[in-house]
């Protein structure tokens, strides 16, 4: 990992970004093709879908609505081990998205006038499971727990059938599935599944949904900018981020192992380390070595922490890492500082914060509770990661009797009138001229 010196400098955000710039990926194109498979499969349906897979998945003549006894045989093999952590996934990641559930809000503006603030869970949620380079049968977990919290009362699953088992989506994220009681189950990949999933195949009788979720690599995050609009969609995960903000008390051993944990998703994957301790710096880059050479995906490891994504941050002070990290908004930040707990909340923007040196990301990613799906590329300056209230929409419900609306009756014909409509006003004052009316012609 190269070591970039920034001791001394005062740099705007902009150019801290510019320090570590992520990966670049070949937007326009990926959009244009993105749309076009999409657009495919709105068109053409399951003949779209079944030329997609042979072209991308290398998978002909494969059940794409995955018969029950898939899901069934799947979990019946899964590994007793796997499948305990999974049900103790579900269990805390369930707890954990009960917290984003809002309560509904009345709020009493006088006598007679109220208004309330509720939740309402979509109708039908897809959510999306990639399964290239890794079969993510914790993302089912991660996607499917908090639409089932939020009370979506319809779930489909879409994963990539694997030309390595005959097909099929792979066993264990069909395990997940099943012990998650999900039975609608198809075996689409990447952007053609977006599409599916967002305008529906009437011939798989696969209906639209009204929110799709989940990870995926460009193509599918492409696909999910072509459907918005059309349907809801959570904010892009896209390639692991991981920013460890670390002082002279840290661990190197335990950062460098923490780097190169995500660093083994992706080629593309950020790996930045944000210190003012130069001892603390060089005893990292000497453990990452280590680690990164003795690792099974040595090679991706290598190009993620070898690209100019990932690097060694010398800062002078914890106020200019504080800077540094709210300015890169990473997707998951780390504290290896002393006092982390109360330090945490001056790091206003990542999309998961990973306090103290025993919380490592991949916690995250199984166990804590939390969710995995955050976003990427610096989008967690502003939006948040997967929840129960990706499925949720807050709604108003206005209630007033006819006192109450009296009491603000001047003031909408006031504003109606500033605005040149007048029918406004007059639809207030209906209800109160047509009544004396009335009891006139009695
Ligand atoms: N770190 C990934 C999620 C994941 N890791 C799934 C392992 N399995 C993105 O947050
Ligand atoms: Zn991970």
């Amino acid at each position: 990992m190269r070591t970039i010196d920034l001791r001394g400098k005062s740099l705007a955000p902009a150019d801290m970004l510019a320090v570590v710039p992520r990966a670049a990926q070949a937007r326009a194109e990926a959009l244009a093709t993105a749309a076009q498979i999409v657009d495919d499969v709105r068109t053409a349906g399951e003949s779209a879908l079944r030329d997609q897979a042979e072209r991308f998945d290398h998978v002909v003549g494969h059940a794409i609505r995955v018969p029950a006894e898939h899901l069934a045989e799947a979990l019946e093999s899964v590994d007793p081990e796997v499948r305990t952590a999974l049900e103790n996934a579900i269990g805390r990641v369930r707890r954990g998205s009960a917290a984003q559930v809002p309560a509904a809000h009345i709020t009493e503006l006088g006598p007679g006038a109220r208004i309330i603030q509720r939740w309402q869970p979509v109708g039908r949620a897809g959510v999306y499971i990639p399964g290239g380079k890794a079969p993510l049968a914790s993302s089912v977990v991660m996607n499917v727990v908090p639409a089932q919290v939020a009370g979506v009362g319809s779930i489909a699953l879409a994963s990539p059938p694997q030309a390595g088992h005959g097909g099929r989506v792979h066993p264990t994220i069909l395990a997940a599935a099943a012990l998650l009681g999900i039975d609608e189950v198809y075996a689409i990949g990447g952007a053609g599944a977006i599409g599916a999933l967002a305008y529906g195949v009437a011939g798989l009788g696969l209906d639209p949904v009204d929110v799709v979720s989940g990870p995926g690599n460009n193509y599918v995050a492409s696909a999910k900018r072509a459907v918005a609009g059309a349907v809801g969609t959570d904010s892009e995960a896209g390639a692991t981020e991981i920013l460890v903000v670390a002082d002279d008390t840290a661990d190197p051993d335990l950062v460098a192992a923490d780097l190169v944990s995500q660093a083994e998703h992706d080629e593309q994957a950020s790996a930045v380390l944000v210190t003012d301790s130069v001892e603390l710096a060089d005893r990292v880059a000497d453990a990452v070595a280590r680690r990164a050479s003795d690792t099974l995906h040595a090679q991706r490891v290598a190009a993620a922490l070898a690209g100019p994504q990932s690097a060694i941050v010398l800062v002078d002070d914890r106020g200019m890492a504080e800077a540094f990290s709210n300015a890169y908004a990473p997707e998951h930040l780390e504290l290896h500082i002393a006092g982390a707990a109360e330090a945490a909340e001056r790091f206003t923007s990542a999309g998961a914060v990973f306090v103290g040196d025993q919380t490592p990301v991949s916690l995250g990613d199984y166990m804590a509770g939390s969710n995995h799906v955050l976003p990427t590329g610096g989008q967690a300056r502003y939006a948040a990661g997967l929840g129960a209230y990706t499925f949720l929409r807050p709604q108003q419900v206005i209630e007033y009797d006819h006192a109450a609306l009296d009491q603000v009756r001047e003031g909408v014909i006031a504003l109606s009138a500033a605005e040149i409509l007048p029918a406004h006003g007059e639809a207030v004052q209906a209800r109160f001229a047509e009544r004396s009316v009335r009891v006139d012609r009695r």
